[in-house]
C-alpha cells in the first residue's frame, strides 16, 4: 500500500518554462507565475537573468535555419528573462495548454498567449514541447543544485490520498 501511495504522490515529471523579455517589460511576471501556482503545480527552480545570445542560440538551435532566427536571438537577449522549472503530473503537456499555441491569434481566451499577446514573435513565454526537450532545456539554464526538491504544504489538498 505504501508503495502505491508513493507512486500516486510522487509526480516526478518536470517541465522547463521561460518568461520572455516582453512579459518582463510589460509587468506580467506575477500573473504568469500565478497561473501555474494556482493550478497546483510545484515550482522547483527560478531565476531572473539576462540570457546571452549564445545561450539563446543553444536553446532555440532547432530554429537556426528559420528566417526569423536572428530577430529571435535579438529579442530573447534584449532584456531580463525568468527561467523556471515546474513539477507535476503531465506538467509538460499541461503547461503547453495553459500557455496556448504558438500564434496568439489562434489561442483561446484563458490561455496566457490568448489573453495577453497578439503576435507570434513577442508571445510572452516558452514551454518545453516534450519530456525529453524539457530535460535538455532545464540543464541548459540550471545546474542540478539550483533545482529544489520540497513538499508544499498544499499537497494533501491538491492530490487525493497524499
Ligand atoms: P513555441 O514557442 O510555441 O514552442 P516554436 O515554433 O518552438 O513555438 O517557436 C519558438 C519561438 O520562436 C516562438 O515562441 C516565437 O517567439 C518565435 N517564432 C516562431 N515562429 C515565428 C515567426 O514566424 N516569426 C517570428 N517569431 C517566430
Amino acid at each position: 500500500f505504501s508503495l502505491f501511495l508513493r507512486k500516486i504522490c510522487d509526480h516526478e515529471e518536470r517541465t522547463f518554462l521561460l518568461i520572455k523579455p516582453d512579459a518582463v517589460q510589460r509587468g506580467l511576471v506575477g500573473q504568469i507565475i500565478k497561473k501555474f501556482e494556482q493550478k497546483g503545480f510545484k515550482l522547483i527552480g527560478m531565476k531572473f537573468m539576462l540570457a546571452s545570445k549564445e545561450l539563446v542560440k543553444n536553446h532555440y538551435s532547432y530554429l537556426s535555419n528559420e528566417p526569423f532566427f536572428p530577430g529571435l536571438l535579438k529579442y530573447m537577449s534584449s532584456g531580463p528573462v525568468v527561467p523556471m522549472v515546474w513539477e507535476g503530473p503531465n506538467v509538460v503537456k499541461n503547461a503547453r495548454i495553459i500557455i496556448g499555441i504558438t500564434n496568439p491569434e489562434d489561442c483561446i481566451p484563458g490561455t496566457i498567449r490568448g489573453d495577453f499577446s497578439i503576435q507570434t514573435g513577442p508571445n510572452l513565454i516558452h514551454g518545453a514541447d516534450g519530456v525529453e526537450e524539457a530535460n535538455k532545456e532545464m540543464y541548459l539554464w540550471f545546474t542540478q543544485k539550483e533545482l529544489i526538491s520540497w513538499k508544499p504544504a498544499i499537497t494533501t489538498w491538491v492530490y487525493e490520498g497524499c
